[in-house]
């Protein structure tokens, strides 16, 4: 009950203000860019004034998605009301911060389990698979609101990112019915699901192998690391956007338990994603170097040399595992 209570006052937020900024997080992924775009055309189709930030560039498959293009146009700072899409702390809000921090009214709605990031209202539902899945919520709130095709591509595509294509377990029997209620508006979710999921170039495949091929087993096989090195980028012709989903192959191996892919920032700065089973926490192992996330997907920044990094991982995984 209470849960529908604050859905309403989200809502009705939205409703009173005019001028409205989204920010999306730091390396946006198809979760903040897809519930970013869907608020933003709902907000368009209510004749307001909303406009869409992200302190990094899409990367090339989230151009794709219809209103990609629109991204910081705006030189506006001063907004009635910022929305932090899918982000769950400050620093996740990278330059655009600034614009959080002007506005008059400040909200949040997101679902990662550690939320540092204050605002006036905000909506943190961590059991919820993807922010596009509360997003859907929210929008449905509003009256006079009705779903094309477009606000249903840019959620499904959100929904899709955040659920491993509907495989992870925070999927629910809700997840489901929402997606068959937006493939109701004729989506085309194949080319969705490829676009978004799939689709690699074959320098990405390249950079894969490359990777894959030297990942290290610890723990009796129970925690995987695959390293990601600058000259791997520069010999494939890639970038940090072609890194995503390695871990995942990881992660379906059997034996393993927490599969970790760790990039290379410089020789002492290092980028780690941690994918993990039940009932290991992904999100406590990254909050061991002070990052966060979910309960089976989670990130951080170690420093170090790389045998260090690789060292304090692996104890903290292990620790956690036992
Ligand atoms: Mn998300």
């Amino acid at each position: 009950m209470e849960k529908i209570d604050k859905l309403d006052k989200i809502a009705s937020v939205l409703g009173e203000k005019k001028k409205i900024a989204l920010i999306c997080h730091i390396n946006p992924d198809g979760d903040t860019v897809g519930s970013a775009l869907a608020l933003y055309t709902a907000l368009n189709k209510l004749n307001k004034k909303a406009d869409v930030f992200s302190s990094d560039e899409l990367s090339p498959k989230l151009k794709y998605l219809p209103f990609s293009d629109r991204f910081n146009i705006s030189r506006e700072i001063k907004y009635d009301l910022a929305i932090a899409v899918d982000c769950g702390d400050k620093g996740r809000l990278g330059v655009m911060s600034e614009i959080f921090d002007a506005a008059d009214t400040k909200m949040c709605i997101d679902h990662h389990k550690s939320n540092t990031l204050g605002s006036d209202y905000s909506y943190i539902d961590p059991s919820i698979s993807s922010t596009a899945e509360i997003i859907y919520s929210v929008l449905k709130k509003i009256n006079g609101l009705t779903f094309d095709r477009d606000i249903a591509t840019l959620l499904y595509a959100g929904m899709l990112t955040d659920s491993g294509c509907f495989t992870y377990p925070a999927t629910t029997a809700q997840t489901l019915k929402i997606a068959a209620e937006l493939h109701a508006c004729g989506i085309d979710a194949a080319d969705i699901a490829y676009n978004i999921f799939k689709k690699k170039t074959k320098n990405a495949f390249e950079l894969e192998h490359r990777v894959l091929s030297r990942t290290k087993f610890f723990a009796e096989n129970r925690i995987g690391i695959a390293v990601f090195f600058l000259k791997d980028f520069e010999e494939t012709g890639t970038g940090q956007e072609d890194t995503e989903g390695l871990v995942n192959s990881i992660q379906s191996i059997d034996s393993v338990t927490a599969a970790v892919a760790v990039t290379e920032i410089d020789a002492l700065h290092y980028r780690v994603s941690i994918r993990t089973k039940e009932p290991a926490d992904a999100s406590d192992i990254a909050a061991v170097f002070g990052g966060g996330g979910h309960r089976l997907a989670a990130g951080c920044r170690v420093g170090g040399c790389l045998e260090d990094v690789l060292e304090k991982i692996v104890k903290a995984a292990k620790d956690r595992l036992d």
